[in-house]
């Protein structure tokens, strides 16, 4: 995967560099999702998926720049270096978020073969990182004065993370031409995965290691958010995460064991530390 990425960004303009800067490390989970259930699904071509798995990465890169803006999260650490306007200025964090949205629909849909696929897939991420998914999420997740209920948390997660991680697993489906059906019941399991990754998310910011990862912990609470540990506790929290996991395992079990890898995803988003 990081080769993948490398490739996308050599012997182009310098921009690319500044770009790179914030792609370079991460989990990369949401493209390893893709992959993962586009093999699932039977895709046996890498170089028809790897494109996409790219693009979703840079989004995700993206979303997490914007994030650490000054006007957004404040944050000056991220994925172990300093965030971007640290490393460079405000302005050139924006440009380089811009930057790599608009590359990675670029990298989506380039090519002449798998042209319905491949617009089915941009109309599935444009839809969810938009004004009804990760841009709705921010803005839920920034606002000031909303209750600490059951129902704000979901809503938060389910936008600002969850819909994300469950396209990155319906895109592979796309591009392996699984049945529609299919495709959505992988995309509900994803919803069940993704809410388990911020909740994961929340708990770590409150026991987790600056060095492990590689961002800054306790920002939560600092600003004020709406996280599981503030709405359920710690525990309740923990009790919750598993329950998301034992519903996203139940659902990949259902295609058969070609879909272990995806279980062993969701173990591992379940039992990380960074
Ligand atoms: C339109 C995509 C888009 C963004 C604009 C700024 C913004 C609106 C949204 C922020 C969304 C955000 C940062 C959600 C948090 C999701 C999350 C848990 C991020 C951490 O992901 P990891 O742990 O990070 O996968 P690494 O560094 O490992 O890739």
């Amino acid at each position: 995967m990081d080769v993948a990425l490398e490739r996308c960004f050599s012997d182009r303009n310098s921009f690319y560099d500044t770009m790179y800067y914030s792609v370079d490390s991460g989990k990369r989970i949401r493209p390893i999702l893709a992959i993962a259930s586009y093999e699932a699904c039977g895709g046996m071509d890498i170089e028809s998926i790897m494109p996409v798995a790219c693009g979703l990465e840079l989004i995700h890169t993206y979303s997490l720049i914007h994030d650490d803006l000054p006007s957004m999260d404040n944050d000056d650490f991220r994925r172990g270096k300093a965030s971007a306007h640290k490393r460079f200025s405000e302005a050139v964090a924006i440009l380089s978020g811009d930057g790599l949205f608009a590359y990675a629909f670029e990298l989506i849909s380039k090519g002449k073969e798998m042209r319905d696929e491949k617009i089915a897939v941009v109309h599935a991420v444009s839809e969810v990182v938009g004004p009804r998914g990760v841009v709705y999420g921010q803005v839920l997740d920034i606002s000031n004065g909303q209750e600490p209920n059951p129902k704000t948390l979901r809503s938060i997660h389910l936008n600002k993370t969850a819909k994300f991680i469950a396209v990155s697993i319906k895109v592979g489906a796309i591009m392996a031409r699984a049945p529609k059906d299919k495709a959505y019941t992988l995309y509900q399991a994803g919803i069940c995965l993704g809410m388990l990754f911020q909740y994961t998310d929340d708990i770590l910011d409150v026991i987790g290691e600056k060095h492990k990862l590689g961002k800054t912990p306790g920002k939560d609470q600092a600003c004020g958010k709406i996280t599981a540990p503030v709405v359920y506790g710690i525990d309740g929290a923990r009790f919750r995460a598993m329950r998301y996991a034992a519903l996203a395992k139940q659902k990949f079990a259902r295609y058969g064991s070609q879909f272990d890898i995806l279980a062993q995803i969701t173990d591992f988003v379940l039992n990380r530390t960074y």
